[in-house]
């Protein structure tokens, strides 16, 4: 017998549409269906219905759920994290506070450094229960797809070892996992003044193994002051591409050194960050069709200013915004918090909000044509949150608003 669940009574069901990276004026289009049902067999969308009509078969449904008129929304799209790590970087506030910049604390051979040191000590068992419980905490904040970056190994055993890391959280958790390989994260010590010899490294030995034992869909690169330039991280991200891996780029996180031209010129499929991105590279992501994943907290953190997503939706370029999740320039994991610095910092709107934590990233972590919006056919990962509309979603900050999290199918 099929496995069917009913969730009745959802007062507003928001969603994007399509399988596709939705850009200026599309980015702000949402459906709202009020008074909606959504009937789900086998983890997977069968019908929606809206003003108090049901699904056909609705009464001979295995579960029903009563959504008691809140908000139901896709599950979130989480589309950029460093998820596995070693240590954390609380030790690094005292020094931020007294001037020290993100970039002076990893000259200093700390910051990123700091963490691959631990990551590096760390095993397999330790990252992996670690990350587990970080992947719990996200679900019960609403995400049901999670995408995470290697980077604190820098090194064959250990940038092996976090990927694996992320592949058996794939395996056992209820989580979806996309996993991007960023050996290209910093320089390490042992390659201290010798940043082409590590790129070489990366290309000629560890791309082909990560191809090898199929760890990853895509490669990222940190191209910034400091860390590798727009010719190392071009070679790097060349040979990724060789490899069969999607492209991204951490561009213009700090200096406008050229990543985000970068980005359009190698068809990325998203760019990171953008916080100083300029004209020029918004033109080169826009002619490219490259996603400006957007990273909020990040900004908030370092105290910085925030990326120009309203001209990026003006200039018709797809707008995703996610955690940043990691242990040195955005220890939350809270999309939600994300989701509230879109709406006041960036000035998105909440239909165009919904989209960039939603389809929009998925699309560039190449699951658009399974999640991303609530549609037959679809796999049925959603969010009933303890609020009336997407406004007051976007507006309390501070508090977990999902209610219930639906994962293919199950409440988790
Ligand atoms: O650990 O500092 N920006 N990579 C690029 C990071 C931030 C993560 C970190
Ligand atoms: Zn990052």
């Amino acid at each position: 017998m099929k496995n069917t669940l009913l969730i009745k009574n959802i007062g507003i069901l928001q969603t994007p549409v399509g399988s596709y990276s939705h850009k200026g004026e599309k980015q702000g289009e949402n459906i709202k269906m009020k008074d909606a049902a959504l009937l789900i067999e086998d983890g997977i969308i069968k019908e929606i219905c809206e003003n108090g009509k049901l699904p056909k078969g609705a009464e001979e449904v295995t579960t029903i759920i009563d959504a008691e008129g809140k908000l139901v929304t896709p599950g979130l799209v989480e589309g950029h994290t460093h998820l596995v790590f070693g240590g954390y970087r609380q030790n690094e506030i005292p020094l931020k506070l007294k001037g020290a910049t993100y970039l002076d604390i990893l000259r200093a051979g700390g910051g990123i450094l700091d963490t691959v040191r631990h990551t590096r000590q760390a095993s397999f068992e330790e990252l992996y229960n670690k990350s587990f419980d970080f992947l719990d905490e996200m679900m019960a904040l609403g995400v049901t797809t999670c995408e995470a970056k290697s980077g604190y190994g820098l090194d064959m055993e250990n940038e092996i070892k976090m990927l694996q890391a992320v592949k058996a959280l794939e395996e056992n958790h209820p989580m979806d996992m996309v996993s991007t390989f960023m050996g290209a994260h910093a320089i390490p010590d042992e390659y201290k003044d010798k940043a082409d010899a590590f790129i070489d490294l990366l290309c000629e030995e560890v791309i082909p193994e990560v191809e090898r034992q199929q760890l990853a869909e895509f490669a990222d690169v940190f191209c910034e002051d400091s860390v590798f330039n727009v010719a190392q991280s071009k070679k790097y991200l060349e040979s990724a591409k060789a490899h069969g891996l999607g492209l991204k780029i951490h561009a213009d996180e700090i200096e406008e050194i050229g990543g985000s031209e970068l980005a359009g010129e190698m068809g990325a499929i998203s760019a990171e960050h953008l916080i100083a991105i300029g004209e020029k590279g918004m033109a080169a992501m826009a002619k490219a069709g490259t996603t400006a994943m957007l990273l909020p907290a990040t900004s908030f953190y370092l105290g910085k200013t925030f990326a120009p997503a309203r001209r990026m939706i003006e200039l018709n370029i797809p707008v995703a915004i996610a955690s940043d999740f990691n242990p040195g320039s955005c220890p939350s994991l809270n999309l939600q918090f994300a989701i509230n610095l879109g709406y006041l910092r960036y000035k998105m709107t909440p239909e165009e909000i919904l989209t960039a934590v939603t389809i929009n990233p998925a699309c560039a972590i190449g699951r658009g044509d399974k999640v991303g919006t609530l549609e037959a056919g679809k796999q049925a990962d959603l969010v009933i949150w303890d609020a009336p509309n997407m406004e007051m979603l976007c507006y309390r900050f501070g508090s977990n608003l999902a209610m219930q999290v639906i994962k293919k199918g199950s409440l988790v």
